[in-house]
């Protein structure tokens, strides 16, 4: 056995989102967001459900906080609902939404917990969708407004911020597959809204500054190493264009002003819209990188592509569909595959490429539906033995060198994982859907003693 430990400082999370928990999507002057619309949409969500009142933490928050610091957290990642605070997405601030962020943020401050707010986790105002959504260069400009305006008003409790959520996923997800809010399907326009959200995420990067010159600002990307499925020459290139194309499209723009080079043609700078000067707008010198990582993707060369002649080699897995080879991990109930060596490679590879910067785990975790049995404990052991391989890994890219500062699992608690529903269960705490009622599972009472210990035992 070896001890797995970790610094004093290091940053002890659990991760939300502000649709996914929240609820109350009509109290206190609330605005719609894409995802209020879509949910209620028939077809959209896969058991029927919406985030109408979701685990209802607008009201419950207290009580979450409370939960949280019985589990030692020392970080809550949360997401602020841009409708809460700008009903129309511009103009008008709601005090109320204001105030239900200040004391959320007050209620961990008092509890020890550093509040780590992302200003935008997937929940885009309905008023702006319909001027366009992310492909329209306009949001840049309302979204550093309202980063300005809610950066203003916490920014003297809250040192440290996220921008967005997951770039590639919510633009790839809303403008080209269409399987997330606002369920669109162009390529053009899928590539347009990235060069806007690239342009917002440097905007608003300089707005929270403006606001609070010391704040520490980031952005949480979707990562996942990419490893070609065979050793043909067409499948590593395709695997390399495809970790440029998506883990680096919303960092290279940020640290080095420039698109990273992963499509098989020129950039195509008309139909994205950039425009002189553009990027040396989206240049941020963020204070360190937030990753989200779940599990690896082999990649295949696809001949005749246009785009980017490359795609995962396995995407939508089953749950069920692991062949059982040693070269393969097990799968969750999401069909990703568990691969704690990913986490590693992509934190070393960040390290090495981009000269050793900070870094923090923003997410990471498992869905694994195990309930509560007759006494009311949920053995969820497989949770267990996911975050700490994940966790073994993390320390192992940092004795390597790389300078890892906090580890946030996805998620707090279970709640609507989007198109899913409440179908996948993430939460080192179990929710009733029902009853609201919140019970620790066994991963979450795992997660306490670590945190306790500064480590484990493996
Ligand atoms: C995150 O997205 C979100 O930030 C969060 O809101 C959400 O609830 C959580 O994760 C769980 O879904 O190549 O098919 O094996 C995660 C987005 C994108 C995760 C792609 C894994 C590769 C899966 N992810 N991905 S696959």
């Amino acid at each position: 056995m070896a001890r797995v430990a970790f610094p004093e400082s290091f940053h002890w999370g659990a991760a939300t989102a502000a649709y996914q928990v929240e609820g109350a999507w009509n109290r206190h002057g609330r605005g719609l967001s894409i995802w209020d619309r879509f949910s209620h949409t028939p077809g959209r969500i896969e058991d029927g459900s919406n985030g109408d009142v979701a685990c209802d933490h607008y009201h419950r928050f207290a009580e979450d906080v409370a939960l949280m610091a019985e589990l030692g957290l020392t970080s809550y990642r949360f997401s602020i609902s841009w409708p809460r605070v700008q009903p129309e997405g511009r103009g008008a601030v709601n005090a109320s939404g204001i105030d239900f962020y200040g004391r959320l943020i007050d209620a961990l401050l008092a509890a020890g917990i550093r509040p780590l707010p992302t200003l935008y986790h997937w929940d885009l105002p309905v008023a702006l969708e319909e001027r366009g959504g992310w492909p329209n260069r306009d949001l840049a400009g309302w979204f550093s407004d309202y980063a300005h305006v809610v950066a203003g008003a916490l920014g003297d409790r809250v040192s440290d911020w996220l921008v967005f959520n997951e770039p590639f996923v919510f633009t790839a997800l809303g403008y080209l597959t269409g399987m997330h809010a606002p369920g669109r399907s162009s390529f053009p326009d899928f590539l347009r809204a990235t060069h806007t959200v690239n342009l917002a995420q440097a905007e608003a990067f300089r707005a929270i500054r403006d606001a609070r010159s010391d704040a520490r600002v980031a952005s949480a990307l979707s990562m996942s190493h990419i490893e070609a499925a065979s050793e043909s020459v067409a499948d590593r290139d395709a695997a390399e264009r495809y970790h440029r194309f998506s883990n680096l499209w919303f960092l290279e723009p940020a640290l080095l002003g420039r698109y990273p080079d992963a499509l098989l043609g020129d950039l195509p700078r008309g139909e994205m819209g950039i425009r002189e000067g553009d990027l040396e707008r989206c240049r941020a010198d963020f204070d360190f990188i937030g990753i989200n990582l779940y599990t690896r993707t082999r990649v295949v060369a696809v001949p005749g592509d246009p785009h980017l002649g490359a795609l995962p080699a396995s995407v939508g897995d089953a749950p069920d569909s692991s062949t059982g080879a040693a070269d393969e991990g097990p799968r969750t109930d999401m069909g990703w595959e568990v691969w704690p060596a990913s986490l590693e490679a992509m934190i070393l590879r960040i390290h090495r490429d981009y000269g050793g910067p900070v870094m923090e785990i923003t997410e990471n975790g498992c869905a694994y539906d195990d309930g509560p049995d007759a006494r009311g404990r949920i053995a969820d052991q497989r949770r267990i033995d996911y975050h700490r391989e994940y966790l073994a890994a993390v320390s192992r890219a940092m004795e390597a060198g790389a300078d890892v500062r906090g580890y946030h699992a996805w998620s707090l608690m279970d709640n609507f994982e989007w198109a899913h529903g409440f179908t996948k269960r993430f939460g080192l705490v179990h929710v009733d859907f029902e009853s609201g009622r919140r019970r620790i599972k066994d991963s979450g009472h795992w997660y306490a003693g670590v945190i306790r210990d500064g480590g484990f035992d493996r």
